[in-house]
């Protein structure tokens, strides 16, 4: 399949592997890509040394292409950049933040830049800057989170821009990608569907509570902080929820915040951050990349087969 994604990308499938901070490492990426998709390595806040070791990996696993996300409120920005440089990493695709002061530099030794954005202000801030296409990420993701659903957000943002659009937040099947295609995307990044891969080597406990969630089982915390975070409903975050709504502060919200989502990755269920998507609800299998990506264009086919029938 050709879209405006895949040859920029030079990938069979515009399917991304959306970069998930501690859940996405040169293991899962590659098998991403090996399957003719883009696997991405997150970077999240690791030093630069791990996002180094994990580049190394993953060309020694693939040939083909891959991306690193950056996470822009990690403290190693500058350094992890200065890496990704180095080894001349084909795609970076950026969260949190707005990458501008970094785009000329990773363009100049030709790697494509790919931010994610959550409005239609910030995207045509990120074209201006010079980024060669974009993720409009909905607010159904897990992790950090925009205010826009992707079925409202994703069409603006089209109109919005020039360069091609990649959707994200709410898709895991077949249904969901001729959608995205359908509102003007030129691909999808899809997330929560991958921790349920074979391949995500975090703790089995995180892909049971992904299967095990139903569709009103995510919840947003950490929304007077600036950075909202979709995860799972659990003991955990509910606690942390209640002590926001009692005035806690930044600094002490951060401070029980900081490394659950980590925790959550060892399979500490007591006190983890489960960072997924709206879509879990949906997610009932494990399974390997390769066979989460052919079933998905098997579906995609279905979807049409139907639609012309009708
Ligand atoms: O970044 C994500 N998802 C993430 S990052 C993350 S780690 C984290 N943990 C705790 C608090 C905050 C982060 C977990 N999940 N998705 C992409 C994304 N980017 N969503 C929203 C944005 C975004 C927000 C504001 C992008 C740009 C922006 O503003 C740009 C500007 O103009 O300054």
């Amino acid at each position: 399949m050709e879209t405006k994604i895949t040859k920029l990308l030079k990938i069979g499938y515009p399917i991304l592997q959306g970069g998930m901070v501690w859940l996405s490492d040169a293991q899962l990426a590659a098998a991403v890509s090996n399957a003719g998709g883009l696997g991405i390595i997150a970077a999240g806040n690791a030093p630069p040394s791990w996002v180094l070791e994990q580049v190394l990996l993953i060309k020694k696993m693939t040939n083909k292409p891959f991306g690193v996300n950056v996470m822009l409120l990690s403290p190693y920005v500058d350094e992890v950049i200065k890496v990704l440089i180095q080894e001349r990493v084909p795609v970076v695709t950026t969260g949190a933040g707005n990458p501008a002061k970094y785009i000329g530099q990773l363009k100049e030794v030709g790697t494509i830049v790919i931010p994610v954005i959550p409005s239609c202000a910030t995207a045509r801030k990120m074209e201006k800057s010079g980024a060669d296409a974009i993720v409009a990420e909905g607010t159904e993701s897990g992790g950090h989170v925009g205010e826009i659903t992707t079925m409202a957000l994703v069409p603006q943002v089209v109109d919005s821009v020039k360069i091609p659009v990649i959707a994200a937040g709410g898709i895991a099947d077949g249904r969901g990608f001729i959608a995205a295609l359908s509102l003007g995307a030129e691909g999808v990044q899809m997330g929560t569907r991958f921790i349920c891969s074979t391949e995500c080597s975090i703790n089995l406990e995180y892909k049971k509570a992904v299967l095990k969630a139903k569709d009103r089982d995510t919840m947003v915390t950490g929304r007077f902080t600036g950075h909202p975070v979709r995860c799972l409903k659990s003991n955990f975050s509910r606690k942390l929820l209640k002590l926001e709504d009692n005035g806690m502060s930044i600094k002490e919200f951060e401070q029980l915040g900081t490394g659950s989502l980590r925790k959550a990755v060892e399979g500490n269920i007591k006190e983890g951050t489960f960072m997924s998507g709206q879509i879990s609800g949906m997610i009932n299998d494990i399974k390997p990349c390769g066979k989460i990506i052919i079933d998905l264009m098997d579906e995609a086919q279905t979807v049409l087969n139907n639609l012309y029938k009708r």
